[in-house]
């Protein structure tokens, strides 16, 4: 069924784990998401960012999502909008069905950021929407850096405590060391676990992790046996995922991995059926990876079983 994004994250918050945000742009990823929930009897987040509402139409993710819930109705999911830049880019999806949005203000002033936030809670809360805000950057620590300018890039404790309690946000993304795509870290992976506990006890709400693509070995072999060149990637450790859910993680978002998974099946009937052109024959086996990855990432995350 299709809820609120606070349902299923303040139930996750309740119990201490996390649940998968998973982006899409079509309709095969959609299908990979749901069929692997039902399977591990996962709650799900359905995400879409602004480039993914452009491509297919907020409008057309929520009707492929309702539909699908309506297959799967025992399924709780969340239609949530993935860094929001304007408010009017979350009324826009609120209008079309959204059931959570993200206002990313976090390259604002604190200030502002706490005003932008504000209006989009104000609307969204009037139809039980969840709101998600960030605060600090989306960026690699790299081993030398100085705490000064680690202090610059990543969450301020006492900010989020006030940022909370000013803006009645329901989630929050705190900016830990994570940042998005294939590449994280320079040198050895690094999170500052310790800031996230200190925003966990000072917010007490659901926390939400980013760039939380882990480029697991087998799938990086995958793409590159294919051709593919992903030489210099790294990605969040498993390790390190469990290690964010035990500090107060509750959301995590990811799409690289997915993306990767996916384009290695792609890439491989590219390379071997040189006659074929028949659509389903290059994505069906990528529904089938991705299917697998997503299945041993909500174990992972402790979303199996909770439904
Ligand atoms: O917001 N997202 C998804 C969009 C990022 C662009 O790929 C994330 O935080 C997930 O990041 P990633 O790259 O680790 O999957
Ligand atoms: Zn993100």
């Amino acid at each position: 069924m299709l809820v609120s994004g606070k349902e299923i994250l303040n139930k996750a918050h309740k119990y201490g784990y996390a649940v998968g945000a998973f982006n899409i742009n079509n309709l095969e990823m959609l299908i990979a998401i749901f069929e692997s929930a039902n399977e591990t009897s996962s709650p799900i987040i359905v995400q879409a960012s602004e480039g993914a509402v452009k491509y297919a139409g907020a409008d057309m993710l929520y009707s492929m999502t309702k539909t699908l819930s309506n297959r799967y109705p025992h399924i709780p999911v969340a239609l949530h909008l993935d860094h929001g830049t304007t408010v009017e880019s979350c009324i826009n999806v609120i209008k079309a069905g959204f059931t959570s949005v993200m206002i990313d203000a976090s390259h604002h002033s604190f200030e502002e950021n706490i005003a932008m936030t504000r209006e989009v809670v104000e609307i969204a809360h009037k139809s039980g929407i969840g709101v998600e805000a960030e605060l600090g950057r989306l960026m690699g620590i790299e081993d030398n850096i100085v705490v000064s300018d680690r202090d610059a890039v990543l969450v301020n404790v006492e900010e989020a405590r006030e940022f909370v309690k000013l803006t009645d946000v329901d989630y929050l993304a705190p900016a830990i060391g994570t940042s998005h795509g294939a590449f994280k870290f320079k040198g050895e992976p690094k999170l500052d676990f310790n800031r996230l506990q200190e925003v966990k006890k000072a917010t007490n709400i659901p926390l939400v992790l980013h760039g939380a693509s882990a480029i697991p070995e087998n799938v990086r072999i995958a793409f590159e046996k294919t051709g593919g060149d992903l030489k210099g990637s790294k990605g969040v450790p498993f390790n390190f995922l469990t290690e964010a859910i035990k500090g107060g993680i509750n959301k995590v978002n990811t799409d690289t991995d997915l993306r990767i998974a996916f384009m290695a099946e792609v890439r491989k009937v590219v390379n071997e059926q040189k006659s074929e052109f028949d659509l389903r024959k290059f994505f069906s086996p990528a529904i089938k990876s991705v299917k697998t990855l997503l299945k041993e990432r909500m174990q992972l995350l402790g979303s199996a079983g909770k439904i």
